[in-house]
């Protein structure tokens, strides 16, 4: 259990221009209609304040960058988010980021990163996820940018999405866990080998187990760090527990092995953040993915069986 509770700053941030599919944008509102904000409160947290980031809508936008779509867009809006997540760790605040699509974490983990690197201090980072995102701007098939946060994270890519408030790079390879991943584009497979981040894929979990996993994923996101930030893609649940998501991959993270690895990183105590991305309300059933993360998030912060 999280000893002390710091009050949970939730900033909610519906961006859609990350991905070729629209719906992401939605994601804050599902989470309300799922009363996040109920099921935090009922574990015994306060919200100290609730943000959100505005967003351009994509209608009234044009992307002459074929190689990072909306890159100018989702750059001023990923640096409104790092100067909110920055101030939350300042004000001794847990925030809790909500998407959204996964470029967001740009703009979350670089505050993060920033706030820390001021203090000489590093931040680790657990990413779950059917996917590398390690694209970049010269190799991704798409464009898409959430296809390409990690890379950016880890100081490759565009100079500008890599370098938000001056974190560069925002975590070192050493401190980074890839979970679930089952998905990758050729082009990623030898980057993600190459960049020094561990990576357990869906056949690790299968092998090792979650209970494994989570240990050495908390072994590597602690060493030398101030704490860890977990980002936390939707998609890396298999699809039958979360069908709310854009790019769904069958063979994912079971509903409990999640909840398992949710539940280890809120008893480690180090968890400096959490974000939520990929909910796409409109591909799913009746807001049950949302309500699934509600649990999920619950999970992080400490919510027990007994
Ligand atoms: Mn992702």
């Amino acid at each position: 259990m999280i000893e002390t509770k710091k009050p949970i700053h939730i900033i909610n941030v519906p961006l859609d221009l990350g991905a070729s599919r629209r719906g992401t944008d939605a994601g804050p509102s599902a989470f309300r209609v799922a009363r996040l904000g109920h099921a935090i409160r009922s574990l015994g947290y306060s919200i100290s304040s609730e943000t959100d980031i505005p967003v351009p809508a994509m209608e009234t936008r044009q992307s002459s960058d074929t190689r990072a779509r909306f890159k100018e867009e989702i750059l001023a809006v990923c640096t409104q988010l790092a100067n909110y997540t920055r101030d939350s760790l300042d004000a001794g605040e847990l925030p809790i980021v909500i998407g959204g699509d996964h470029s967001i974490a740009m703009g979350t983990v670089s505050g993060l990163s920033a706030y820390l690197q001021e203090k000489n201090q590093k931040l680790g980072l657990i990413w779950f996820d059917a996917h590398g995102d390690m694209n970049l701007p010269g190799s991704s098939p798409s464009g898409n940018i959430h296809g390409m946060p990690l890379a950016h994270l880890l100081g490759y890519g565009d100079a500008e999405l890599s370098s938000i408030l001056g974190a560069k790079p925002a975590v070192d390879a050493g401190n980074v866990v890839l979970i679930g991943i089952r998905d990758i584009d050729d082009v990623e497979r030898e980057f993600i080998r190459e960049s020094g981040v561990t990576a357990f894929t869906m056949r690790d979990i299968d092998q090792l187990g979650m209970p494994e996993v989570t240990s050495r994923t908390l072994e590597i996101a602690n060493r030398d760090t101030a704490g860890f930030h977990v980002s936390f893609d939707l998609d890396g649940c298999d699809p039958d527990v979360i069908p709310g998501t854009g790019t769904t991959v069958p063979g994912g993270v079971s509903f409990r092995e999640a909840h398992l690895l949710l539940e280890e990183c809120a008893a480690d105590g180090r968890m400096t953040s959490l974000e939520i991305v990929e909910l796409n309300p409109f591909l799913d059933h009746a807001n049950i993915s949302a309500e699934r993360a509600v649990t999920l998030i619950q999970s992080a912060l400490g919510r027990s069986i007994l």
